[in-house]
């Protein structure tokens, strides 16, 4: 199977090279219109600059960088920028390393089966806070095609109260420590205490899904480099307990990109493979229905850090604001339509509740996306 690209129709490519001052997109915006067809370019403004669409078909792109090196007009820490981020938005190949096991996530869509154990989450709490139930229902998972089971111990929704560290050990280390025993799939602990993700590294788990960006606890990226895991960085504006009470943002993709850059930054300086990072604009957090709508339009943007995208909508509420569907598991359709259309923009991982009805969703998807590249 061949890997998998964000196409934008007729096999073409989209690029956005953000933060640009005015001149270095006028630069940019004219070298290109001089060039004989088959890239197209548009300019857009932004409170952090200027941002540069191109979108043209791979072949063109991939020259792009050689013509910019060539251009006497081109200053070259420009074209640093612009190669760097054209190299990253043209990548397939992303194999993410943790627990003995590679995840070729450039071959497919992976899938991460969430499972909370906690008696309040927004969509199963309560469902899996027995041991024997939780174990089951991963081990379902697994059979329906999960790649990473994602293990918390927290509710993070909206107006969540945080839970105490002893009780959050309680609920996952002892069962991490069975899945481990168990499954061959690698294991996520979803937490921002870095003394959680440490016990649940030292019980088996090889990936720290950490809400915070690795923000919330200081020496949680050390955690990871010690460990040799693999970290989601997501990106959440405020803490759950109060990020929905007014978002507010000047440039939704421009600020949470800003910011997921900077995350990426801090994970590097404490020693952690950058093969290892995963980013996560962190839908749902600290965002209202129209910021996590545009995050959605625009995902495609984020390849730009050469990092794999996980994608995590499953059932939130925005799905049931739009369709007027106030139980989150009635929210399976709209889920889908979020997934189909993520992967499309770049979405390597997909956090799901609904494993076998995604895992469908993404090879369909795929299968879509594979086609269009080969011919
Ligand atoms: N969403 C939730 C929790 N963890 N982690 C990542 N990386 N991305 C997400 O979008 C994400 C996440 C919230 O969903 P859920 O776990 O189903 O609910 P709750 O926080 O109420 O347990």
């Amino acid at each position: 199977m061949g890997p998998v690209v964000r196409i934008v129709g007729n096999g073409a490519v989209a690029v956005a090279i953000q933060g640009l001052t005015a001149d270095q997109a006028a630069i940019l915006r004219d070298l290109i219109r001089s060039l004989d067809g088959g890239i197209s370019v548009a300019v857009r403004s932004t409170p952090a600059g200027k941002d540069v669409f191109i979108t043209g078909g791979r072949d063109r792109l991939q020259r792009l960088p050689e013509v910019l090196r060539s251009n006497s007009h081109v200053p070259p820490a420009l074209e640093e920028k612009i190669t760097f981020r054209l190299e990253n938005y043209l990548r397939l190949d992303y194999k993410v390393s943790c627990g003995g096991k590679v995840l070729d996530l450039g071959k497919r869509t992976h899938l991460m089966g969430i499972l909370n154990v906690t008696p309040d989450s927004f969509s199963d709490g309560g469902r899996y806070s027995n041991a024997d139930k939780a174990l089951e229902h991963a081990r379902e998972m697994v059979v329906a095609g999960a790649d990473i089971i994602d293990i918390g111990g927290e509710s993070t929704r909206p107006g969540a109260e945080p839970v105490p560290e002893a009780e959050e050990l309680r609920r996952v280390i002892p069962l991490i420590e069975r899945l481990a025993a168990e499954l061959t799939v690698p294991l996520s602990i979803d937490t921002y205490k870095s003394s959680v993700a440490q016990r649940a590294l030292q019980a088996g788990a090889s990936i720290v899904n950490d809400i915070s960006g690795l923000r919330f606890s200081r020496d949680m990226a050390g955690v990871v480099a010690a460990y040799g895991a693999a970290v989601v960085v997501m990106h959440i504006q405020g803490a759950p307990r109060s990020m929905q009470q007014h978002p507010v943002y000047e440039d939704v993709v421009s600020e949470v990109l800003a910011h997921l850059e900077e995350g990426i930054g801090i994970a590097v300086r404490a020693g952690v493979d950058r093969e290892k990072i995963v980013i996560d604009p962190g839908i749902g957090f600290g965002k209202t229905l129209e910021h996590n709508l545009t995050l959605l339009n625009r995902l495609g943007e984020f390849c730009c850090l050469g990092r794999p995208i996980l994608l995590g909508t499953s059932r939130k509420k925005f799905i049931g604001t739009v369709l007027d569907i106030p139980e989150p598991d009635q929210r399976v359709d709209g889920t889908a339509a979020t997934v189909a259309l993520g992967i499309e923009q770049g979405a390597r991982i997909i956090r799901v509740h609904d494993v076998a009805r995604m895992a469908q969703v993404a090879r369909m998807t795929d299968a879509i996306l594979k086609s269009v590249q080969s011919t």
